[in-house]
């Protein structure tokens, strides 16, 4: 049997692979995450791991909301983890320490609340996906109705979801006199720190006025713009990792070579130097964050739904289709670009060129099926907020229109062969009854699909111009199929 990764075979490793530059020992915890998922562990954990080397006040407790996955993964290894940069070029190892202990919230509720509680924790940053907010995506306001928060208002001291544990460890602070910590969310949500105040501020008002107006006044919550390709970690993927390290490694985490951080810089009670390690800290994330929800996230949600249905396994494989090329990247050019507002000098032709790239990366196996989740969260800040925009102005939306379309093509739950899809969204089961009920007629998915307050809003299923160009882009992906349509797709 082989050895595993932790803090006493981390002297083992081979010499190639670099190794946390600070005594792990001598690490206190100033952040606590929400969320450990891939993403957190290959973005904020690698930057935070770079600043230890000079400041260890920011350790980080890691906590799951749901699953004890991680912590099964991660416990028996001190925390430590291998992190795989991979391109054509090849790929290199890293192991990263920032991560001090890993929690699973519903087992350890007190453990949890009291490290955020502790006056030495300053910031949280959350990674718990769109779904994890609680709110209503199409107004980015809390949903008083969605089982979590009715759970955590009724029982605010065992709470389920990221806000309750906020919240809750927000009173405490208050009560015992310990200024809030800042809360950073690192999701894809628009104006992210904008929304998760929104949310928490409601919900902290529901338990008590008072706490309402001192989240309001009193917690920060600055907006990021966060990006790196994290596909989900594959067997092989740690079969091969293993190999090269000489020892297990139960979840190592693989990604690209691009990584981007853009901050808004309110933290009254101080923050790790993120920009020592390349993250931009600004004084209005709006510009960057529409830039990369609408160019690369709008774009990977075409891609995921319409090369899903053309059969295609991952980004890459449907990037290898040059019609698709051709379709982002006309998506990005004449439907995405002119509804940006960059700062001077942003250099929005590099950043297209670089995406196209990034798609292309034939050593990430990065799933459509996997992006194609979650869409009623994704489409309002990916495609429909872009669409909005062009509406007003009387501009072309037919790149944008097939997106949606192939959103509603996908949710059917049946792919083109008519093989069942395994569709995982929040509103699934919802879903799932209108395709039955629309029974195969484009039209009348289209028409049930779009009454769905919550995604399209009140103006979207009212506008003739967006209902009817959705409605023609579906009823072409059930005659002709999405690679016919996208492969027939031509400018203009
Ligand atoms: C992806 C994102 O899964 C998805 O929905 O579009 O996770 C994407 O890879 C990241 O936002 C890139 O920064």
């Amino acid at each position: 049997m082989s050895d595993r990764l932790n803090n006493d075979t981390l002297t083992d490793l081979p010499a190639g692979v670099r190794r946390p530059a600070y005594d792990r020992r001598a690490v206190k915890t100033g952040i606590v995450h929400l969320g450990v998922g891939a993403f957190h562990r290959a973005h904020q954990a690698v930057y935070t791991d770079d600043v230890l080397a000079r400041d260890a006040s920011w350790g980080i407790v890691a906590a799951s909301l749901r699953s004890p996955d991680t912590y099964d993964a991660l416990q028996p290894q001190d925390g430590l983890y291998t992190l795989s940069v991979r391109s054509q070029e090849g790929e290199a190892l890293r192991v990263i320490g920032a991560i001090r202990r890993v929690i699973v919230a519903p087992r350890e509720i007190d453990d949890l609340l009291d490290v955020m509680a502790d006056p030495q924790t300053r910031i949280v940053t959350l990674t718990v996906t769109e779904k994890g907010y609680c709110h209503d995506p199409a107004t980015g306001t809390l949903n008083e109705a969605h089982p979590d928060i009715v759970h955590d208002l009724a029982y605010l001291k065992t709470p389920k979801s990221a806000p309750g544990f906020i919240i809750e460890a927000l009173r405490r602070r208050r009560m015992a006199g310990v200024p809030p910590f800042t809360v950073l969310t690192c999701d894809n949500l628009p104006s992210n720190g904008r929304t998760v105040k929104r949310v928490l501020t409601r919900f902290a008002e529901l338990v008590d006025p008072e706490l309402g107006r001192f989240v309001a006044g009193e917690v920060s919550c600055p907006s990021t713009m966060v990006d790196r390709i994290v596909p989900a970690t594959s067997d092989q993927d740690r079969e091969r990792i293993g190999l090269s390290l000489g020892m297990d490694d139960a979840w190592p985490v693989v990604t690209e070579p691009f990584t981007q951080w853009v901050i808004e810089d309110q933290f009254p009670q101080g923050r790790p130097a993120w920009e020592t390690s390349g993250a931009e800290f600004v004084n209005d994330v709006e510009p960057y964050e529409h830039m990369k929800l609408r160019l690369l996230n709008g774009s990977h949600s075409t891609l995921a739904y319409l090369g899903y249905l053309a059969g295609y396994e991952t980004v890459a494989d449907t990037m290898a289709d040059e019609a698709f090329v051709r379709l982002i990247r006309g998506l990005m050019d004449e439907e995405v670009t002119p509804t940006l507002h960059m700062p001077p000098g942003a250099d929005l032709t590099s950043y297209k060129d670089a995406l196209i790239h990034r798609f292309k990366n034939p050593a990430l196996k990065h799933r459509t099926w996997q992006i194609a989740m979650d869409g009623s969260q994704k489409l309002p800040q990916r495609l429909l907020g872009t669409l909005r925009d062009r509406l007003r102005s009387n501009a072309p939306i037919r790149r944008l229109s097939l997106g949606v379309a192939a959103w509603m093509r996908y949710v059917t739950g049946l792919d083109e062969k008519g093989a069942p899809i395994d569709v995982r969204d929040p509103m699934a089961a919802r879903l799932n009854e209108i395709a039955e009920r629309a029974g195969g007629s484009p039209e009348g998915l289209a028409r049930e699909l779009f009454a769905i307050r919550e995604i399209f809003g009140d103006d979207l299923p009212n506008d003739p111009r967006f209902t009817g160009e959705v409605t023609a882009n579906l009823v072409r992906l059930y005659e002709l199929g999405a690679k016919q349509t996208v492969s027939e797709f031509r400018a203009g």
